[in-house]
């Protein structure tokens, strides 16, 4: 018998916005109207002067570490804009874009990173979930997320954000098989940045694309420019249009890079050239969209001054919110864990100002402990 082929595949890859500024007319037109686009390009800078801020913050002890998103702008919040609002948006740590343009305060951002948990407390109507830590966790959370959706009968999909070290994750893998086998409405979004902290991707992944991945699973998979911000609405609305009417996930690799460190407890210098760093400089995601705008008379150096005024007085606004907000109770440590709380934990609660945590004072033979008044902080 003469050997046949089993399975023949190929991954697009989608480019509309080049680093030149060049511009796809047929697969671009009427994606993102120019109005939209001066906004997500304001929102862009906004998010990027954030960045510096933090930056600043972590430095001179005003916070603990932070992940800059620099060069990472244009995924999450091409995502955030291509998707509707009551789709679930559950993030990683480096989406603060996509995470701000749904409507997330920046100060709650910058309260997650100050250690306050608060900062987690994401309003519900906002449909995100809190920043996931653990590498691959949240991709579980957003299948079950999007599965509880399908069978309530909601047209409602997740969106879940993700790095290439965390393709290697178990997690991960459960995610995708439960989500390609049971039909769940979940899109799985690769943040390809080629690194892992200090791994690079080549040695997490033999593959020449993250997006085989996809394939092994029978998901549907795209690849796109993840600077290029038209790429990547016209790579989440096919998803979306694939989860929502048929019920299928996607999985999407937005090839992009990490301009800044791992985070402010990395120094990537210490594995990564500088000519790698600036050849990507120069596709830098918003360096893109200014040239577009202003070569169609959209956008010019006035706009842009008044834009870093905005983006100063925003930023520090909220930099002033985190740091002047009431320090927390101390007793939420405890009242949030249970929704009744057990009796040995309340009595914990009740006694931790003393110097007898969680023991009983009146079974202290002869002991007298006065217990100090509840304080509100
Ligand atoms: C389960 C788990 N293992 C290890 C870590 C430490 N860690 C934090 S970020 C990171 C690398 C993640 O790389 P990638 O998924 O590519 O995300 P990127 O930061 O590049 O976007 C690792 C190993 C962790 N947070 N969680
Ligand atoms: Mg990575």
């Amino acid at each position: 018998m003469p050997i046949k082929s089993a399975f023949t595949t190929t991954i697009d890859h989608v480019s509309i916005l080049d680093v030149n500024a060049n511009f796809d007319e047929k697969l671009g037109a009427g994606l993102i109207p120019d109005a939209d686009l001066v906004r997500l390009y304001e929102h862009m800078c906004v998010c990027r002067h954030l960045d510096e801020v933090a930056f600043k913050l972590q430095r001179s002890g005003r916070m603990g570490t932070f992940p800059q998103n620099m060069g990472q702008e244009a995924t999450s919040m091409g995502a955030a804009y291509a998707l509707d609002k009551t789709d679930w948006l559950v993030p990683c740590y480096r989406e603060n874009a996509g995470l701000f343009w749904r409507g997330l305060p920046m100060e709650m951002i910058l309260l997650h990173w100050m250690g306050d948990e608060r900062g987690n407390a994401i309003p519900r109507e906002l449909y995100c979930m809190p920043l996931a830590i653990p590498i691959g966790t949240q991709m579980l959370h957003a299948t079950g997320l999007a599965w509880a959706a399908k069978y309530r009968g909601e047209k409602r999909l997740a969106c879940t954000f993700f790095g290439d070290g965390a393709t290697s994750e178990g997690d991960f893998h459960e995610a995708m098989n439960f989500a390609a086998n049971l039909d769940i409405p979940v899109i799985f979004f690769c943040q390809n940045n080629f690194w892992a902290i200090s791994v690079p991707g080549k040695i997490q992944c033999s593959a020449p694309t993250v997006a085989q991945r996809a394939v092994a699973y029978g998901m549907d998979t795209i690849q796109c420019d993840g600077n290029d911000i038209f790429a990547v609405v016209y790579c989440v609305r096919k998803a979306a249009a694939l989860a929502r009417e048929k019920g299928r996930p996607f999985f999407i690799e937005a090839v992009t890079y990490r301009l800044g460190d791992h985070t402010t407890a990395d120094d990537a210098r210490r594995y990564r050239d500088q000519a790698e760093v600036d050849a990507w400089k120069t596709r830098d995601p918003i360096l893109r969209i200014r040239k577009f705008l202003t070569t169609r008379g959209l956008w010019d150096d006035a706009k842009e001054a008044a834009l870093a005024e905005r983006a100063q007085r925003d930023v520090s606004s909220a930099v002033e919110r985190a740091e002047s907000i009431a320090p927390p109770n101390r007793d939420d440590f405890f009242n949030n864990m249970f929704a009744t709380i057990p009796p040995d934990l309340a009595l914990q609660r009740d006694t931790m100002q003393t110097h007898g945590i969680g023991q009983d004072p009146s079974q202290i033979e002869g002991a007298v402990i006065e217990l100090p008044a509840k304080t509100s902080h």
